[in-house]
């Protein structure tokens, strides 16, 4: 720029205001802080991108093993309109672990190698789906109180910092709403018919009732990732935040419906307008996240059926492509 003799400095040299963010890091902070969304091609941390790849495809896997549960029951539903109900909500969990895993690779990961850590039992997805669903009402109860579990968990995620996983929480977010009231309806169904269908109601949320809890992670004294996660807004809340969150919300949900949640300490506190809950029993969540659980084997056995089962999709998928190029590429020629 032209200054007619005067010094004037260049922009970069000129020193920047105090609270100006200077390195990339700061910068990153402050659109982070600003609320700006973060998309695939801008500049982030490597640790940001990390714990994103981590958290996308954790929750990725959850939905694709999710499905296994539910699965279950689609031949034995009692009635049609409960059974293209669940094939329903199945389905949509199948395509919410789809857009999630391609949420994950905007950030550079491959499917293939994310799918292959799920199956070789490196990658982590919810305790919650190593339960079995051993009656009708287990289907109720995955409804009311998983989907319930996940959407309070999710819902803030449609204002994560990321774009991509963001968006994709929107959709994903609506469906979840949907499964969560067809599986109070089901509770609502059994606890108003007769006793054997109320006793199954009962068993049902005594068995799902902790695992639900869990499923929002570790207390958060012992929870290794939120404070960072929290200050990249990846997460808004505290895994013990949105956990008693949705106790609040249950916990009249299950009076309604007439049932006793399985928890002798729990109370309102007037003081706080909380609900207090019992301890949770973190060796069970210990011993479920190392494989443990009452059906981590099936669970991995099932997955590693499919993905052998569908070779000749994936081969024939890809014979296809490059057919398609090759004649592309015979016509532009
Ligand atoms: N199960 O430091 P934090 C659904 C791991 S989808 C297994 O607190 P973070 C829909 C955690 O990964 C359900 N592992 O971790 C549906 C970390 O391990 P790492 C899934 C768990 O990430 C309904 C370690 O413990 N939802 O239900 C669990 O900040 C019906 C330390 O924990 C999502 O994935 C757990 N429960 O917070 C489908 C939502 N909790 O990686 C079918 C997105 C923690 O260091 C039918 N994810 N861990 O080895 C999140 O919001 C977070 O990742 C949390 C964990 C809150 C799950």
């Amino acid at each position: 720029m032209y200054t007619q003799g005067l010094d004037v400095k260049s922009d970069s040299d000129r020193a920047p205001p105090a609270d100006t963010p200077t390195g990339p890091e700061e910068r990153f902070q402050a659109r982070v802080d600003a609320e700006e969304k973060i998309e695939p091609r801008d500049w982030m941390p490597d640790g940001y991108r990390r714990t994103l790849i981590r958290q996308i495809s954790q929750h990725a896997h959850s939905e694709i093993v999710g499905m296994l549960p539910e699965g279950n029951w689609i031949t034995r539903a009692p009635t049609l309109r409960r059974k293209v109900a669940l094939l329903a909500k199945v389905q949509d969990e199948g395509g919410h672990g789809l857009y999630l895993y391609s949420a994950a690779e905007t950030l550079g990961a491959s499917r293939g190698d994310l799918v292959g850590d799920l199956l070789s039992g490196k990658a982590k997805y919810s305790s919650i789906f190593n339960y079995p669903t051993l009656t009708w009402a287990d289907i109720g109860a995955i409804g009311w109180l998983v989907d319930g579990a996940a959407i309070m968990n999710q819902v803030p995620l449609c204002r994560c910092s990321y774009g991509p996983y963001a968006r994709a929480m929107v959709r994903i977010c609506r469906e979840e709403s949907f499964h969560q009231r067809q599986g109070y309806e089901i509770m609502l169904a059994l606890s108003r018919g007769t006793d054997a269908q109320k006793r199954m109601a009962q068993d049902a949320l005594n068995r799902w009732w902790w695992p639900s809890l869990m499923m929002f992670g570790p207390s958060d004294a012992q929870s290794a990732h939120s404070a960072q996660s929290m200050r990249w807004k990846i997460k808004r809340f505290s895994n013990d935040e949105l956990r008693q969150r949705f106790v609040d919300a249950t916990v009249p949900q299950a009076e309604f419906l007439g049932l006793t949640v399985p928890d002798p300490d729990l109370a309102f506190d007037e003081a706080t307008g909380h609900y207090r809950f019992g301890a949770i029993d973190w060796s069970e969540f210990e011993r479920v996240l190392k494989g443990d659980g009452p059906c981590n084997r099936e669970r991995l056995e099932a997955r590693r059926k499919a993905w052998d089962d569908g070779a000749w999709v994936r081969e024939a998928a890809l014979a296809h492509a490059r057919k398609k190029e090759a004649r592309a590429q015979a016509a532009a020629a």
